[in-house]
């Protein structure tokens, strides 16, 4: 498998831990974003949104963290990344989407430029904007820790989920911006666990190979 990639991309390190995770040798293929390689026509010609992350496989190309993380959890079903239990599966869904479709799409890079440039926006209206998304969805997610985390090590249950995979990330992309996570100590806890697990730790932005 290729997985078009980018240090530190959000999104793309959802993939990474989960390909590590399920133990899937993979090569990265690195656009930069900051140079703005993801826009280019070439790029285009692999995911036509200029975005990644996006996983080549079988001659085919697959977009969405979210959707290439069910495919490799079909393609390669243990460990898996979602409870058996349907009412559990929708629990998990519903964390990881809180963080991959509430908070992740306000953040992301071409937006923050667009508030910047378009919107003529300063650095600390930017930043507001920013915190804001992440603590109204971390507010959310740490309430429902509460009664989901079986072992305060994982945010449902007691085993690794998506919901564990997009937290890891976006925990991390709030602290490079700065926000104030101390009203969230379960997520803390959980986070400091997750990424001391060896498939975590391996897809960390700074160990990448394009990490600068
Ligand atoms: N919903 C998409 C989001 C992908 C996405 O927004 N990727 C970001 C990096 S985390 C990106 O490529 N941004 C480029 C840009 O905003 O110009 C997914 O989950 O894969």
């Amino acid at each position: 498998m290729k997985l078009y990639s980018y240090w530190r991309s959000s999104a793309a390190y959802r993939v990474r831990i989960a390909l590590n995770y399920k133990q899937i040798e993979y090569q990265q293929i690195t656009p930069n974003l900051a140079s703005g390689e993801h826009l280019t026509v070439d790029y285009r010609a692999t995911n036509p949104q200029g975005l990644v992350p996006a996983l080549a496989h079988e001659g085919e190309i697959i977009t969405q963290s979210l959707a290439i993380i069910e495919y490799l959890d079909y393609v390669q079903p243990k460990p898996a990344l979602w409870p058996a239990d349907p009412m559990a599966r929708a629990r998990v869904n519903a964390m990881a989407q809180v963080i991959a479709c509430d908070i992740h799409p306000l953040n992301n890079l071409r937006v923050l430029k667009y508030l910047k440039s378009e919107m003529a926006q300063d650095g600390a209206a930017v930043s507001a904007w920013y915190a804001r998304w992440v603590s109204e969805g971390f507010s959310a997610l740490e309430t429902w820790a509460g009664p989901y985390s079986a072992d305060g090590k994982h945010l449902y249950g007691d085993v690794v989920s998506l919901a564990d995979v997009c937290l890891v990330p976006q925990m991390y992309n709030a602290r490079r911006f700065g926000v104030d996570l101390q009203p969230y100590p379960k997520l803390i806890a959980i986070d400091q666990h997750l990424c001391s697990l060896p498939a975590f730790a391996a897809a960390e932005p700074e160990v990448q190979p394009d990490a600068t």
